[in-house]
């Protein structure tokens, strides 16, 4: 069973539309989720007004806590489907490429599927320069830490506990890169190209503020991983002298002749 979670911000004239191609893919997901956190546009009306014809749910999140990654793990609490897409309600993500984001975790290829703009095949049509630089340049500033070309994207797919489990309170605005900073190396990753379109109809809701939480969260990361690389390097020679004490006392022997 496949849900999908929207979160939603002030998206009105987006929710039809988006619906609408969601129809058209094949499985339909079996639960579309749209978390929403006090949109004062008619999102929530909108919503509400085409539960009928698809399985549509609405969480209406009235005090909403941990941003946008607090919304998308409150409708993967909500799920109860074992495999969760998190899609943008937007349109920039391309609900027909669900079924690939699918397909690497049904055959037990992947942990999580990422819809990727950074790798071959992927694009960002439209984008001008410097938005193209600015983004690519947060995305490989973010690639050591996750070993994704595309970290930062909001379209994936992983199963629902394990995302959960990963981070159960995670927040900010980049949930998928939270996901990949907790699940390290162990985590088996695939990126899937996509075409990512810049929004047609409302307004964007990443802003200064959330850029600059976000390099906050992303220095945090790093100096935690520049500290794990050095106590392992330490581990390691410290095992590695304990292994081989000969060579340990030809040094102190050479040391102190
Ligand atoms: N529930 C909830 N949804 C949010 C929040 N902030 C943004 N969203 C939704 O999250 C998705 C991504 O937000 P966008 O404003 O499109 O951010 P973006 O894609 O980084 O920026 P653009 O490329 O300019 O669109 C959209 O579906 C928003 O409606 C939030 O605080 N709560
Ligand atoms: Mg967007």
């Amino acid at each position: 069973m496949i849900s999908l979670v929207i979160p939603t911000l002030n998206e009105v004239d987006n929710i039809a539309p988006l619906l609408a191609r969601i129809a058209q893919c094949s499985p339909v997901p079996n639960q579309i989720i749209f978390v929403d956190d006090g949109s004062t546009d008619g999102t929530r009306e909108r919503i509400r007004s085409l539960t009928s014809s698809m399985p549509v749910e609405l969480i209406e999140r009235d005090a909403p806590s941990l941003g946008l990654a607090g919304a998308v793990i409150a409708g993967a609490r909500a799920a109860t489907g074992e495999w969760l897409v998190v899609i943008d309600a937007d349109l920039s993500h391309p609900p027909e490429k669900i079924i690939e984001l699918l397909e690497p975790l049904l055959e037990g290829r992947a942990d999580m599927v990422i819809g990727s703009r950074y790798v071959k095949g992927g694009s960002t049509p439209g984008w001008p320069v410097w938005r193209k630089i600015l983004s690519r340049a947060a995305a490989a500033f973010a690639y050591p830490l996750t070993g994704v070309h595309d970290s930062m994207c909001g379209f994936f797919a992983m199963p629902r506990k394990l995302l959960l489990e990963l981070a159960p309170s995670a927040t900010g605005f980049k949930i998928a890169f939270e996901v990949l900073v907790q699940g390290g190396r162990n985590l088996r990753v695939v990126e899937i190209p996509i075409a990512f379109r810049d929004r047609c109809r409302g307004v964007s809701k990443m802003s200064f503020g959330v850029a600059l939480l976000f390099t906050m969260r992303w220095l945090a990361a790093m100096a935690k991983k520049l500290f794990r690389d050095q106590e392992t390097a330490e581990r390691f020679s410290r095992q590695s002298s304990i292994a081989s004490p000969a060579k340990s006392s030809e040094v102190a022997n050479s040391a102190f002749p």
